[in-house]
């Protein structure tokens, strides 16, 4: 076979199972994109900005579990996907992002469009290459896939230079495709420990991260947290992992949590931590985090064991094999008094949803709209107090619905992520909770959602303001608001309509409910508008640096 590297590459993506690529050409990426072109199997989705293609195709692999692709060119268009790459490293998401380079003997040059890619991106991925020969893509390729789907997941760059793109290869057969490695054998003592734990234990909490969500054993921490009768907290990674209407579920933990959610941690007396890497946000002050508590800590990836948090004992492995070793040696047990004083955590200090019946209200809409859309439905959010809101009252069911940017907080990561779940699933509704500062951030890929007729449903609240950050200075630095509240509103209709999308406002709707209704059931990409007052807190809250126990707000009766 003689091909171009170019070709190589997109051979070797289709080989890979590719078959949506987001991107955006240029002068350094073009031969890449002549041999996209000539592709059967793969689909181009070409984006308004370089970070939409990198959420899209976040969207892709939170939706799917696998790598997913994205294109951009050398200089600006690699630096503008820093910031999804960026995203995928802090939640660990497998995306594999293919940039164009200047060719071999202009690097170093300044010349146009060039930028140091690879130096970019060395503190946010899981790692990266610089191609320097066309034949090397043979291996580059799978070694990417493999990097970015084995043991913890995480992004991965390739940089090709141009001239690597063109160059012809002569070879005589296609490598193996890159798959998930194995990962090492658990350590059965290990194990036999931790169950020795769980079953000595009278007040375990189980704590479940999003590594429950890669590892696909939401199913097993299920068995585990019943077997045993464990409540079950998670992180705003986990949600999913435990249905909500499960009466184990302790929703989300730390600092938007139900205040039960944080006291019974305060309470327990073992916190067994799968998938978690023990995130200032989940713990607030470390030291006061469960402070009565012995702690297991299971992770695939041994350097977050001990990093925070200092466990009683720890099991490196994969937890899916972990939960699989574990839930047998683990103990049939009601634990009815701990149970008991669970349940009237819950009752005396229950997680208020104000104005829970009205869908024009903060949490009415996401209570409305989940009602509306269906266990099936896939919710992405951006960053900010609605973020919080739909963590705290949306009734999840199942991994992989929610779809957050949670260790990186970026705002502008809803609306391009929902684009990447709808495409990688169709069938299922995709609903995208924003708020007004936030949608701004990608809102030039409404475009990319009206060209390709992505059904996205965008519930944009709108209260004029930085919200959680309005907020912040509401009840931390004496009400001086200050570049928070925007001065002059924005016509998101308007906006939304000269995109071509179709439009509605919640707030001039004589049936709101209706109004949604019919939003949701309607076809191709909608824009919900839902205008608030910037003066509504998300209760409770921890404030910044405080333990979880000094939670502020949503208490019952005041
Ligand atoms: C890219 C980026 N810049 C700044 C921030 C800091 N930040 C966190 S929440 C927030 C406000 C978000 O406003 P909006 O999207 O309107 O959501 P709201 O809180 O009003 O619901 C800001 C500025 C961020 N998370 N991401
Ligand atoms: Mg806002």
């Amino acid at each position: 076979m003689k091909l171009s590297g170019a070709e190589i590459i997109i051979k070797l993506l289709e080989r890979q199972g590719i078959d949506t690529i987001a991107g955006i050409p240029g002068g350094a990426n073009l031969p890449l994109y002549d041999a996209l072109g000539q592709s059967d199997s793969i689909r181009h989705i070409l984006t308004r900005h370089e970070q939409g293609a990198g959420f899209i195709a976040q969207g892709m692999a939170r939706v799917t579990g696998k790598p997913a692709v994205f294109f951009a060119t050398s200089g600006p268009g690699a630096t503008n996907t820093l910031t999804a790459i960026a995203d995928a490293k802090l939640d660990s998401i497998p995306i594999i992002c293919i940039t164009g380079q200047v060719p071999l003997s202009m690097i170093g040059t300044d010349a146009f469009q060039e930028v140091d890619t690879y130096g970019l991106s060395v503190p946010i991925t899981k790692h990266n290459f610089l191609v320097r020969s066309a034949e090397d893509l043979l291996e580059v390729i799978p070694a990417a896939f493999r990097i970015a789907s084995s043991g913890r997941p995480g992004p991965v760059v390739v940089d090709v230079p141009k001239d690597v793109q063109m160059a012809m290869v002569e070879f005589d057969a296609w490598p193996e495709t890159g798959e998930r490695g194995q990962t090492e054998e658990l350590i059965p003592a290990e194990i036999r420990r931790a169950a020795d734990m769980i079953n000595k234990a009278e007040r375990p909490v189980l704590y479940l991260g999003g590594g429950v969500i890669q590892s696909d054993s939401a199913a097993e921490a299920l068995t585990l947290a019943e077997k045993a009768s464990i409540p079950s907290a998670m992180t705003l990674m986990g949600l999913g992992v435990i249905p909500t209407d499960n009466p184990l579920c302790l929703g989300m933990l730390g600092m938007h949590a139900a205040r039960y959610t944080n006291m019974a941690l305060e309470e327990c007396d073992l916190l067994v931590a799968v998938g978690v890497r023990f995130d200032d946000r989940a713990t607030g002050k470390v030291p006061e985090f469960c402070p009565n508590a012995k702690v297991i800590h299971m992770d695939i990836d041994p350097s977050e064991l001990d990093k925070i948090k200092t466990s009683t004992a720890s099991v490196t492995g994969d937890v899916l094999d972990i939960f699989k070793a574990l839930i047998p040696l683990v103990e049939g047990n009601e634990r009815e008094a701990w149970n008991t004083q669970v349940q009237a955590l819950k009752d005396d200090h229950p997680m208020l949803i104000p104005h829970a019946e009205d869908p024009t209200s903060a949490y009415g809409v996401v209570l409305k709209a989940a009602e509306l859309a269906g266990e099936a439905a896939i919710v992405c959010t951006d960053v900010g107090q609605h973020q919080m809101r739909t963590a705290q009252a949306y009734p999840f069911k199942h991994p992989r619905q929610w779809l957050t940017s949670g260790g990186l907080g970026t705002m502008g990561f809803g609306m391009p992520a929902s684009i990447g779940a709808a495409l990688a699933a169709p069938d299922r509704p995709v609903i995208c909770f924003s708020g007004d500062g936030s949608i701004m951030m990608n809102i030039q890929d409404l475009a990319t959602a009206m060209e390709y007729d992505i059904p996205i449903k965008i519930i944009l609240t709108n209260n004029n303001a930085l919200g959680l950050v309005r907020q912040q200075q509401d009840l931390f630095y004496g009400k001086r608001y200050f570049a928070s509240d925007y001065s002059r509103s924005v016509d998101f209709i308007k906006i939304a309509d000269g995109f071509g999308i179709n439009t509605h406002d919640l707030g001039t709707s004589s049936d709101p409910a209706k109004t949604l209704e019919e939003a949701l059931a309607e076809p191709g990409p909608s824009l919900i508008h839902v205008p608030l007052s910037p003066d509504d807190p998300v209760y409770p809250m921890v404030p910044p640096g405080a333990a979880n126990s000094e939670m502020i707000g949503g208490e019952k009766n005041v």
